[in-house]
């Protein structure tokens, strides 16, 4: 087990000038730096907020802050720690640190507050990952997702099938205790079936983890098609800002454009592209190679269409290239606020095993019609769930889906084990690996390496 029997500062905040910077003590020391830098402070005063003034013991007055002294068990370590919010200055703050390491305290290594959190048993594992989501979180669906987190909402979800699983074991020990022969077939079907109940469950949040990785990472897109079709316009409007260059000349955007955006709360990399033609210009030739290269590279392709005019074959030779490409995409049908000489049927017809109303959209860039069917929809058309509108409890960390699909394999293979007649002993030893993976998901059974690369992604004062 690890121990903590030394004093850890950091300064909390971010870097930079601000209203307010504070400095965090946890540990043992904690009061007696307090007191050293804040000689009236009251110590009586838990959990209370109190004006101190706060000096450098060897020579004079430095500022005036706010200091709190959460008193163990009851604070975010659950070990004594001291909050001192003094004025945002950059120098005021490192010279307090200063003082705080001089007097006894050691510097705060990432996440190393969280990390004694979860080691006193505050929280969990999964609630430690959700505060760092939380601060790293740059969608408002990602900061709801990190908050559900950091309420217990995966722990809660895994706690009973974790307590099934358990109870499961402790009935075969027994079993094998006590009986001679080995399980009959009806037995091993009841245990069998059980058993596919678990997993039920726990492919479930495996599954979420193919759209939960794109909450976390974002979905690289990438906007195509022939010359003027509108892309850029497109582009602009997700972006909501005039970033690409807008001109009725073919040919306008000649190198591709990344953008970060947020697609109903889901990040998104958004690359606008030169338009794909025959062409002998030289440096057109290169963007169009870098088209190409972003179609590959991408989630997802959006191939536009200009809907006010009939299909090319320069469009259709595109659709060609979008069926054999391996990402997946969707038409955009553009200029929906002229008349439309291209509907999602003609397009359908093209392709019916390939196209379907479900990967069709049809906007106007000039108007904005269309656009908010296409943030609500776009991104989660392409998962067999929408996740995005349920509170399902989703996983969004490859740590957790790794160990999910761990448990599951374990699960499979006792199940197995059983059927084929192999000892007791030998399938309950993977029932037992199942529970352990289960329990490496909250930090129940964990090692002290992981520990240390999960908390190194942290930042310091957290
Ligand atoms: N009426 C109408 N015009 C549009 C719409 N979207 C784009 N346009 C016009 O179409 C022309 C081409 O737009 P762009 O966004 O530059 O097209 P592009 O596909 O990026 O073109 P390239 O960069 O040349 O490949 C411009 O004159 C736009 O104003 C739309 O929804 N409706
Ligand atoms: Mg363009």
């Amino acid at each position: 087990m690890l121990l903590f029997d030394d004093t850890i500062a950091a300064i909390s905040t971010p870097p930079g000038r601000g209203g307010i910077g504070v400095i965090r003590l946890s540990g043992s020391q904690s009061t007696k730096i307090l007191t050293k830098l804040a000689p009236k402070a009251d110590l009586t005063a838990i959990q209370k907020a109190q004006l101190v003034e706060i000096y450098d013991p060897s020579s004079s007055f430095l500022d005036q802050a706010i200091a709190v002294y959460f008193q163990n068990p009851k604070s975010y370590t659950g070990q004594d720690v001291v909050e001192i919010s003094c004025h945002g200055s950059p120098f005021i703050l490192s010279r307090l640190l200063g003082l705080c390491l001089k007097l006894g305290a050691r510097a705060a290594t990432p996440g190393e507050f969280t990390m004694r959190a979860f080691v006193s048993g505050r929280i969990d594992l999964t609630q430690a990952e959700a505060v760092r989501d939380l601060i790293d979180a740059q969608t408002d669906y990602q900061s709801r997702l990190a908050s559900r987190q950091l309420k217990g909402e995966l722990s809660n979800y895994l706690q009973p099938i974790k307590a099934e699983l358990l109870e499961i074991i402790v009935h075969l020990e027994s079993a094998v205790e006590f009986v001679e022969e080995n399980l009959n077939t009806s037995s091993i079907e009841t245990l069998a079936k059980h058993i596919a109940g678990l997993v039920k469950k726990l492919k479930r949040l495996a599954d979420s983890y193919q759209f939960g990785r794109i909450v976390r990472s974002g979905v690289k897109l990438a906007i195509v098609g022939r010359p003027n079709v509108g892309k850029s316009s497109f582009f602009n409007v997700l972006l909501q800002k005039d970033r690409a260059i807008v001109t009725d000349i073919p040919g306008t955007t000649r190198d591709s454009l990344v953008e970060q955006a947020s697609l109903n709360g889901i990040p998104v990399h958004l690359i606008d592209t030169a338009g794909i033609r025959q062409t002998s210009d030289i440096i057109e030739k290169i963007g169009i190679e870098r088209s190409y290269t972003a179609m590959i590279d991408a989630d997802l392709v959006l191939q536009l269409i200009d809907g006010s005019t009939d299909l090319t074959y320069e469009d259709k030779n595109l659709l060609t290239k979008c069926f054999d490409n391996p990402v997946p995409f969707a038409l955009i049908i553009n200029k929906a606020d002229l008349e439309l000489k291209v509907t999602p049927e003609d397009l359908i017809k093209l392709n019916p095993n390939k196209i379907t109303e479900k990967n069709i959209f049809t906007v106007s860039a000039k108007t904005y019609q269309g656009f908010d069917e296409l943030q609500k929809n776009l991104v989660s058309s392409f998962f067999q769930k929408d996740f995005s509108s349920q509170e399902d409890t989703l996983i969004l960390d490859a740590r957790h889906f790794s160990l999910i699909s761990n448990t599951i394999e374990e699960l499979h293979e006792g199940v197995e084990r059983f059927r084929e007649g192999y000892s007791e002993e030998v399938a309950l030893c993977h029932l037992h690996l199942a529970l352990k993976k289960l329990g490496e998901i909250t930090g129940e059974t964990t090692i002290e390496d992981i520990l240390g690369q999960i908390f190194a992604t942290f930042c310091v004062g957290k």
